[in-house]
């Protein structure tokens, strides 16, 4: 049994700055438009707000590239802002998260320019090598690492003459954790934004942050491909643990949470060593599992194909690893690097969407951990329409690897029409669409020309339509949150157990507390189901009551067997 603690029990939203809310009609979001929509917030329920990166920054990376962690990038606002803000949050009683990206910086940052120069003073505050030059001459990468954006993770310094490593975009070099000035220096910002009052930080991939020493080349797993992934040598690293510790250090002074951001980190044993609570590193992870399942033998843009079952496995396996391992999960479908939940994991009919929003929302808003839902996942907005085109997608992610995808399928239509069916199910863009508050022009986002394209959906798809329908999907999610804090003994602090391992279309799980306990049952597929109900939970569908349910009459239970509607999926509760 897990101890009682706020940060287990709470429920986070993920805003994207850029496209939340437009006060200045810029085209741009900002901190002034985010205190805008504090009071929708906390009627949906949401404890803590986690704010994607609002520092200065060239863009390249919409702000996970940051030229000086101590100032506020004027688009977004100003620090005054940001006070405004944790004021706005505190005063509702509800709390502030920060992006804290320190894997890298922006090769504008400050100290990025004045490692540049061979005999400066922070030459070793980033990660530089010589190149490889072969007999005719000419110069390689120092090694094999792919970047994860596509293309070498090492870009060379003419002037310098050297090659310097960035794992994502050549903006981007990596910071070197090996200098004890580095850590320092991070220490010293998580400082700075404690002081302000921030009650935490979701650390972006902090498992890159202590690299294999020797950087020695990675295997050859994409055959035919000159750069190879390499997070073998660069995620969960040997000092991983060591910096972790310093880290949590800082946040234990002031009673302050940290979620880290973990891509490939898929073994238990490298979960459960940065999350269990005796481990003092952090409160929780995000675990790539779910979001990966579908990528394809050369990664996300390739094709790849996911089952329920693969999915149960998932489940099944983190949910039950936490609660042996004094750990804790962090619950989330959709961020800003995912495509939308509704169009990714249910390829509905629209005459099903809404079901298959508040579906999803049972299934992920049950489970033991703490929740993240994502700015416009509460209205069950949508991936962008199959018909735009290539310009209308702004990452610079997608932007890469559509460079590379054009050399490589030169004359290729097969080819290039595949890739691009990746794209218009996976790319970043999908979440990144401003958020659509109502049917006014843009969706009410902006009163200028939104930096990105506002969904075609938006004048049916809004905030405004979906607070006044109480059996909108954002009115689902309402009462998931209530649910959630009504009946913690099950819902938050239960005990998981997986039902029906097998079945291809029902996912159905239990949470078991130690008053009451919950049975919920999801239709994934978009057709009838007529589900035989396995022994251990056919009491709790008899005499249990249905608390949250997305058809009218549900729990259609006749001789055994549970007739469920496309979508369906009901939760029951008994005491
Ligand atoms: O993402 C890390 C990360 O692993 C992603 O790049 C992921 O692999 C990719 O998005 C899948 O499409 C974090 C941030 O969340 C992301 O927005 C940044 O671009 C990245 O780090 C670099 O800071």
């Amino acid at each position: 049994g897990a101890q009682r603690v706020w940060w287990k029990e709470a429920t986070i939203y993920q805003i994207y700055p850029a496209s939340f809310c437009d006060s200045n009609g810029d085209g741009t979001g900002d901190l002034a438009g985010v205190i805008t929509k504090l009071d929708y917030l906390q009627a949906l329920g949401i404890d803590v707000v986690w704010l994607c990166p609002v520092y200065e920054s060239p863009q390249i990376d919409m702000g996970y590239d940051i030229s000086d962690y101590r100032a506020i990038h004027s688009t977004y606002g100003t620090l005054e802002d940001v006070e405004n803000l944790i004021d706005g949050l505190h005063k509702r009683g509800m709390k502030l998260v920060m992006d804290l990206v320190v894997n890298h910086t922006s090769s504008e940052h400050a100290w990025f320019k004045e490692s540049r120069s061979r005999s400066g003073s922070k030459r070793d505050w980033y990660i530089w090598r010589k190149p490889i030059v072969d007999e005719q001459g000419n110069r390689r990468p120092p090694n094999n690492w792919a970047s994860i954006f596509g293309g070498s993770a090492w870009s060379y310094d003419e002037e310098s003459e050297e090659y310097y490593l960035r794992l994502f975009c050549k903006e981007q070099p990596d910071l070197n954790w090996e200098n004890p000035a580095v850590v320092g220096e991070v220490h010293d910002i998580m400082r700075f934004w404690l002081e302000k009052g921030v009650d935490g930080f979701r650390m972006d991939v902090i498992n890159l942050i202590s690299k294999t020493p020797g950087l020695p080349d990675a295997p050859v797993t994409v055959p035919g491909e000159a750069f190879q992934p390499a997070h073998m040598y660069y995620a969960n690293g040997p000092r991983l643990h060591e910096f972790l510790r310093g880290l949590r250090a800082i946040l234990d002074q002031y009673d302050a949470f940290a979620v880290g951001e973990m891509p490939w980190a898929k073994s238990e044993a490298d979960v459960v060593s940065t999350v269990a609570s005796d481990r003092k590193e952090l409160n929780m992870i995000f675990q790539f599992d779910i979001v990966d399942m579908d990528n394809g033998p050369e990664g996300k843009f390739s094709q790849g194909h996911w089952s329920l079952h693969t999915l149960k496995e998932i489940v099944n396996k983190w949910q039950r690893c936490m609660y042996e391992n004094g750990g804790w999960n962090a619950l989330f479908l959709e961020n800003h690097d995912q495509s939308r939940s509704v169009s990714r994991f249910t390829p509905h009919k629209s005459e099903h969407r809404t079901f298959a929003a508040k579906m999803l929302a049972n299934f992920i808003g049950f489970q033991c951990g703490t929740l993240f839902i994502y700015q416009g996942q509460e209205l069950g907005m949508s991936n962008l329409p199959d018909t735009w085109p290539i310009g209308d997608y702004k990452d610079v992610e997608t932007q890469s690897f559509y460079q590379l995808a054009l050399a490589k399928f030169a004359g290729d239509e097969v080819g290039m029409g595949l890739f691009m069916d990746e794209v218009r199910l996976k790319a970043r863009d999908h979440a990144r669409s401003p958020v659509q508050w109502n049917a006014e022009t843009h969706g009410g986002f902006s009163k200028g020309k939104p930096w990105m394209r506002v969904n075609d959906d938006y004048s049916e798809w809004n905030a405004e339509l979906q607070v006044a329908d109480p059996l909108s999907i954002l009115s689902h999610w309402r009462r998931v949150l209530e649910l959630r804090k009504k009946h913690f003994d099950a819902l938050i602090y239960g005990q998981f157990e997986m039902i029906d391992r097998d079945h291809p279309a029902v996912f159905c799980y239990r949470r078991v507390g130690k008053m009451t306990s919950a049975t919920i049952v999801a239709n994934f597929s978009d057709c009838d189901q007529q589900w035989l109900v396995p022994e251990d939970v056919l009491d709790s569908l008899k005499d249990g009551q249905t608390v949250s349910a997305n058809y009218e009459s549900p729990n259609r239970l006749r001789d055994g067997a549970l007739y469920l509607r496309p979508y369906e999926s009901l939760v029951m509760l008994k005491p």
